[in-house]
């Protein structure tokens, strides 16, 4: 054990000491009765992305019902607040929570502290207005923090997992990986991966810390960052940092519905194929789906997704395996307002290396609706690339159709006027891309949701170059 992580445990038992002494109420109201304590031994960490459990209870030992409100209050040492929201009806603005005669209330509340200055003490109680600052019942508590002003070492190695075992082996340390620090997402302090692929960072106070990377040679990936939390005892001081081929070089995914159309709320069925294409087993295969939450996105649960579920332990495929997984989900009950069920997932081992997830492509199924809705733009070539209509680059006269991305058939047609303006209306809900008529080819790639009663996507600009040869 360290001499800080002694002088740690010696702190702790202290203000478990303290907290257990201080819980006696002291109360304004005799009717109310209010209790609080920490409910995990600590040390915590000071600053705003360490919770701090609370249990808190009020009785109402009185009579009559009574409206309340909660309130915490730093009485010295580290500022300390409690999240919004946990109160739940007891937090200011609300309506306050109705406690019976008789009847003891209890919350599990997550409190924070923003930054070390000095052990803590706190007063938390109810309030009968949630104007009032007076607490009609208080009592104090408090929690063992890590002292500002203990240091701590960020440390590790960087490592190329050349046979992706996700453990360094001899040969795979990296070199020359930019290592930058940083502390409330303000540049701290950054070095580069030695001969050995090592780094250290000495000397660093006790807190919360970002570590973000440079980029890796030849494709490979680094994590997204590492979340570090330094409470003196080494937390940080061994990392293994694994730079990986992107997951989608050896994983080939793809996802199918089981029917080309659906009614609102149908149940449907999702059939999603993996295949290693790689020399290394893959584990721990999970599926993300719907990562920008459209509401068009088929619905499913977790249950459904089975061994590929989010969160879940996740899927083992060896190397020339192709596997085949049925997935049940439904059809969004707005979904004819939508004329479309769309599913975009992507399937990937670790969160850290997204960026290099198998994406399936897209699917779309239609949605059966009779519904319609209206969208507009404007056509022009935007000689200036300014995305903006300027003197003499609408395109006027020109026709240009809206195709189906499910069917891709031509659902509706319109002529630019003078200002090079677009109306579509009465066009069947469901997405669709612009195909423009006539000697003009369109310069960017996007689509159009029409969706009934103004809630359409506007189509927007339209730009466009004169067609080549
Ligand atoms: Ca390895
Ligand atoms: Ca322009």
């Amino acid at each position: 054990m360290t001499v800080f992580a002694r002088a740690i445990s010696v702190l702790t038992a202290l203000f478990l000491l303290l907290g257990g002494l201080l819980v006696a109420p002291a109360s304004a109201d005799d009717t109310l009765r209010v209790s609080a304590s920490v409910t995990s031994a600590g040390p915590f960490v000071a600053g705003n992305r360490e919770d701090i459990p609370i249990r808190f209870s009020v009785t109402n030992t009185g009579t009559e019902a009574r409206r309340l409100w909660g309130a915490a209050r730093s009485v010295e040492g580290s500022p300390f607040d409690i999240r919004y929201g946990t109160w739940g009806d007891m937090e200011r603005p609300g309506p306050g929570a109705v406690v019976a005669p008789g009847e003891t209330k209890t919350l599990d509340l997550v409190g924070y502290t923003t930054s070390w200055a000095g052990q803590p003490r706190v007063t938390i109680g109810v309030m009968t207005s949630p104007q009032h600052w007076e607490l009609a019942a208080a009592t104090e508590f408090t929690f063992p923090l890590v002292p500002g002003d203990v240091t701590d070492r960020i440390a590790g190695v960087v490592f190329t997992d050349a046979n992706e075992n996700r453990v360094l082996d001899p040969g795979e340390e990296l070199p020359g990986i930019s290592l930058k620090v940083e502390k409330d997402y303000k540049p701290y302090r950054e070095s580069v991966s030695g001969p050995d692929g090592r780094f250290s960072f000495t000397d660093v106070p006790v807190g919360f810390y970002d570590l973000n990377y440079g980029k890796a040679p030849a494709g490979l990936l680094l994590p997204y960052n590492s979340r570090l939390r330094l409470d003196g005892t080494g937390t940080a001081a061994e990392l293994k940092v694994r730079a990986r081929r992107p997951m989608s070089e050896s994983l080939k995914a793809s996802v199918a519905l089981d029917r080309g159309s659906y009614g609102a709320g149908d149940s449907a069925r999702l059939l999603v194929t993996l295949t290693n294409t790689g020399r290394y087993p893959l584990t721990e295969i999970k599926a993300g789906c719907d990562r920008y939450g459209a509401a068009q996105h088929l619905v499913t649960t977790p249950p459904a997704w089975g061994e590929l579920a989010y969160g879940g332990p996740g899927a083992a495929i060896k190397p020339g395996q192709t596997r085949v997984f049925r997935v049940s989900g439904t059809v969004p009950q707005r979904g004819d307002d939508y004329g479309i069920v769309s599913v975009a997932c992507d399937f990937v081992d670790d969160e850290a290396y997204l960026d290099g997830a198998a994406q399936a492509p897209m699917v779309y199924a239609k949605v059966r609706s009779t519904k319609t809705g209206d969208t507009s733009g404007e056509i022009f070539h935007d000689k200036d690339g300014d995305y903006t209509v300027d003197e003499g680059e609408a395109v006027t006269n020109t026709k240009v159709g809206l195709r189906d991305v499910v069917t891709g058939r031509m659902a509706a047609f319109a002529t630019s006027g003078p200002n090079g303006k677009l109306d579509f209306t009465k066009v069947p809900v469901g997405r669709y891309q612009a195909q423009v008529f006539g000697p003009w080819t369109r310069i960017d790639d996007y689509y159009v949701d029409v969706w009934p009663n103004q809630g359409s996507m506007p189509l927007g600009a339209l730009r466009v170059v004169p067609r080549q040869g």
